[in-house]
């Protein structure tokens, strides 16, 4: 027996284009969510989706036996860009497997443990800029982080220096980035007959593709004609060989890669950063919590690796912000068998897409009880986190195919909170400030600043000296 998946009815061919904000479709997908249930479905020109929004039906989902990653939408369009790299290839696809069995020991916690003094170097940027500016500098929270975590990328993967913070205008591959990923969210909205309609867009966009493609390539011919002594990311890929066969990457392959671990690693991980300070500034006592662990822990030292495992609640306000707000809000799926029955009840095809809408999932109460909207880092304490069901966060994707970058993800965003909460008091511009999300591919709080004001009343002079000691307390 097999139920009709609900959902909104369409138009004839434009299906249910009108349904969905194309500034903010993760907002009209939720709000269909509270419509018509855990799932639904949705066409849109001519191509039906299935939307999940609950842990149960997520957790089956998850079962890589039955169901496997889908490249479509968006994505499908970023392959334009990064082809058949990490992110944008299909299951299976060759290239994949290469470059996944490579890169797996290279993302792993040694690797990234030794990325930590390049991670401190680009952190220590942020920090000193803020100083400087002193408390009455408004502070663009999302620019700031984007410039953080992209410079902190290209450093620790290719030993490149964008030097965000040391120009007004965000780095030419930046704005092209940006551009290439949000006409990639335009494109599937404009029917292929319609495209020469947009000409102007369509020439900005492949100029860009290519800009970028060529930036790239230049960093791969640099590296082979200065191999230098760095163990990163792209000495991995130039040198690494697939255990199981023996191939190594492609320079394309290479490139595609290179491209990929910016876009997936620089807007998601700003993002989890500006959606933190936002839930802080709005919690006052997790934020005290917060702040008095870094103080206990790390006190007056200029930090290290060693305590990044010594701030079990700074973890937890981290799970917290990306339950809420998954920067990467959903993942698609669709079954390996031509015909597969969800939920015991709802027929599912492959070829159709089904989405897992993360936000949605994650305030599902049958897990997270009734004040599953509310920001509570104490749940996702060790204790409480461990005791979840399965497949009840899942922010960094599945199984094979889920976050390559986590740790590396991880590890930023747990340096750069603990700095800035150890050196600065935050408020925010707008005290009345209430969250409002801006959307590409991934999400972040839009029209959210902060002020940053020195602890201890130190001077930016005293603050450099402790950044740049040993690690031994100076005052
Ligand atoms: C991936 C990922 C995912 C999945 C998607 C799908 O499924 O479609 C997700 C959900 C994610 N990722 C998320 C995230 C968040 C954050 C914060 C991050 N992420 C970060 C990062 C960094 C880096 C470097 C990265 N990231 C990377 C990456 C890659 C390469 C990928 C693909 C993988 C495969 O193999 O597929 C991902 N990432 Fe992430």
């Amino acid at each position: 027996m097999s139920t009709p998946i609900p959902g909104p009815a369409g138009w004839p061919f434009l299906g249910n284009i009108n349904d969905i904000d194309p500034e903010v479709p993760v907002k009209s997908l939720m709000d269909i969510a509270d419509k018509y249930g855990s799932i639904y479905s949705l066409s849109i020109l001519g191509k039906r989706r299935v939307i999940v929004s609950s842990v149960e039906l997520l957790n089956e989902i998850c079962d890589e036996k039955r169901f496997g990653k889908v490249v479509t939408a968006a994505l499908g369009e970023v392959r334009n860009l990064t082809g058949d790299g990490l992110f944008t290839a299909h299951n299976g696809e060759h290239n994949w497997e290469v470059a996944h069995r490579v890169l797996v020991p290279a993302f792993g916690p040694l690797n990234i443990r030794s990325m930590f003094d390049d991670m401190k170097d680009i952190a220590s940027q942020l920090v000193m800029k803020w100083a400087r500016h002193g408390q009455d500098y408004k502070v663009h929270v999302t620019d700031d982080f984007t410039r953080l975590t992209l410079d902190t990328l290209a450093l620790c993967s290719m030993n490149y220096r964008f030097n965000s913070f040391y120009a007004e205008q965000m780095h030419p591959f930046v704005d092209a980035m940006v551009n290439v990923l949000s006409e990639s969210g335009s494109r599937i909205r404009r029917p292929g007959f319609l495209a020469a309609l947009y000409r102007k867009e369509e020439y900005q966009y492949w100029k860009d593709v290519k800009y970028l493609r060529e930036l790239s390539s230049e960093l791969v011919q640099n590296r082979k004609k200065h191999p230098g002594s760095r163990k990163d990311l792209l000495h991995a890929m130039l040198h690494g060989k697939d255990p199981r066969n023996g191939d190594s990457l492609s320079d394309e392959s290479i490139i595609d890669n290179m491209i990929t671990f910016l876009i997936a690693g620089h807007e998601t991980t700003s993002g989890l950063l500006s959606f933190l300070f936002y839930y802080l500034l709005k919690n006052p006592s997790a934020y005290k919590k917060a702040q008095e662990e870094v103080d206990r822990v790390i006190g007056d030292a200029s930090i290290k690796v060693e305590h990044l495992s010594k701030l079990p609640y700074i973890n937890a306000v981290l799970r917290e912000t990306l339950r809420l707000q998954p920067t990467a809000p959903a993942f698609s799926i669709q079954p390996n068998n031509e015909i597969d029955v969800i939920g015991g009840e709802y027929t599912v095809h492959k070829g159709q897409p089904i989405i897992a809408l993360l936000p949605k999932i994650h305030r599902d109460p049958a897990v997270y009880g009734e004040d599953a909207n509310e920001f509570k880092p104490e749940r996702m304490l060790d204790e409480n986190f461990n005791k979840l069901p399965p497949n009840a966060w899942k922010p960094f994707g599945n199984g094979s195919r889920a976050c390559i970058g986590r740790p590396f993800a991880w590890q930023e965003a747990q340096l750069v909170v603990a700095m800035l909460l150890q050196y600065f008091d935050f408020t925010l511009d707008d005290a009345k400030y209430d969250l409002q999300i801006k959307s590409t591919l991934t999400i972040k709080p839009n029209h959210f600043y902060m002020h940053a004001q020195l602890r201890h009343g130190r001077t930016p002079t005293q603050l450099e000296q402790i950044l740049s000691s040993d690690g031994t307390p100076v005052r």
